[in-house]
């Protein structure tokens, strides 16, 4: 799936840049930037290079330092690499700055998310939502930029519906953005009756959430025999929610619904886009949060996906966190993570080992008093 290169048959060269901030340890910056080479891989791009900077706060104008910028322009051309790829949102001036002195593409994390959203938008509501991201995560970047994308190619950063608006003027943006939000209403508007219809109907629903590429898809398609569900080792397989029926034999029908992952840095235009599809989890009676057992940065991302559930408002919903991709585990890790989070599942949704205990927590979760419906 190579949308961005069209046009050409070489896959788009990247350089990836990071700050090492004071304090930080290196296994985390080493771990974001596996994330961000996952998500140059996940938008059709190699990664040839990688530079990390150690420094106190970012330079306001360059957010590496001057010197390193000329290390990285070196790069660049000895490495015949089309585009600079910087591990967090750059500012505005930042941007126009390394593109003029790189005399390169530059994107920026939040762009290579957005790229990756506007790839895998397959309805029409999340067309909209992601064109919605882009103009504004846009909007602030285009006075006196300047900046010709014609000369810079397509690819990474140019992507989806928001393309052919780029060399537009501010107010024609701002128009959209209005047309966009109203557009999203509506559609929300038609979400919000079929989800009262759902709601009346006094099925419970369990909303299957947490970071990206931890398996919930895997576990929707398990628990439904649903082949269609896309599972996929990529970040952001999943953009919009999917709910399915499912018989529980203690309890009869419960609603599914497998949500969009989260990830750290998730730029904020998009949650703000996204948030109708992220308000689903609002209806939910029980919140099933999933997490990678494996994952060496556990306690990391989990404190993203509570961060996003405060903003959605369902911090405090009944929950059951399941640490799913047991299978990948040693034993040692497994009686390390019991023994800290003691009333959590362990499941192989992959193989299906622990799911039957999972959808028995399911059924005595929402057998309780305080959390069954109606
Ligand atoms: N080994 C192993 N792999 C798993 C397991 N569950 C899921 N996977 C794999 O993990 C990858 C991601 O699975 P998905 O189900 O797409 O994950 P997701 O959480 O829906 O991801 P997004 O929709 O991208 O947020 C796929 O390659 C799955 O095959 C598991 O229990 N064990
Ligand atoms: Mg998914």
């Amino acid at each position: 799936m190579q949308k961005g290169n069209i046009n050409s048959q070489r896959k788009e060269r990247a350089i990836l840049v990071a700050l090492r901030l004071k304090n930080t340890p290196i296994r985390l910056v080493d771990d974001l930037l596996d994330e961000l080479r996952m998500l140059t891989e996940t938008a059709g791009a190699e990664v040839v290079e990688v530079l990390v900077q150690h420094r106190e706060k970012p330079d306001p104008a360059t957010y590496i330092g001057r010197g390193k910028v000329e290390k990285l322009k070196n790069m660049v051309d000895a490495f015949d690499v089309d585009l600079v790829i910087f591990d967090d949102e750059l500012t505005p001036s930042q941007m126009m700055n390394l593109e003029n002195m790189i005399e390169k593409k530059i994107v920026d994390r939040t762009q290579l998310i957005l790229d990756i959203f506007a790839m895998h938008a397959g309805t029409s509501e999340s067309k909209l939502q992601i064109e919605l991201a882009q103009l504004e995560y846009l909007l602030p970047r285009l006075r006196g930029h300047g900046r010709d994308l014609s000369r810079l190619g397509g690819g990474i950063g140019t992507r989806g519906p928001g393309e052919t608006k780029l060399e537009t003027d501010r107010r024609k943006i701002k128009k959209r953005i209005t047309v966009l939000k109203k557009k999203l209403s509506e559609i929300s508007k038609g979400r919000e009756i079929r989800r009262s219809k759902r709601v009346k109907s006094g099925i419970p629903i369990v909303s299957i959430v947490g970071y990206t590429n931890t398996g919930k898809s895997t576990f929707l398609r398990r628990i439904t025999g649903y082949e269609e569900i896309e599972v996929e080792d990529k970040l952001f397989s999943t953009l919009v929610s999917r709910t399915k029926r499912v018989f529980l034999r203690g309890l009869g029908y419960v609603l599914f619904t497998d949500t969009v992952g989260f990830i750290r840095k998730l730029p904020h235009s998009l949650i703000e886009a996204f948030k109708s599809t992220l308000e689903e989890i609002k209806y939910s009676n029980l919140l099933l949060i999933f997490m990678d057992a494996g994952d060496s940065f556990l306690m990391d991302k989990m404190e993203t996906v509570e961060e996003v559930l405060k903003e959605i408002g369902v911090g405090e919903y009944p929950r059951i966190l399941v640490f799913n991709k047991v299978d990948l585990c040693t034993e040692s890790r497994l009686n390390q993570l019991e023994s800290k989070f003691p009333t959590a599942c362990f499941i192989s949704a992959l193989h299906g080992y622990g799911v039957n205990d999972l959808i028995n927590r399911v059924e005595s979760t929402l057998k309780k008093p305080e959390v069954a419906v109606g």
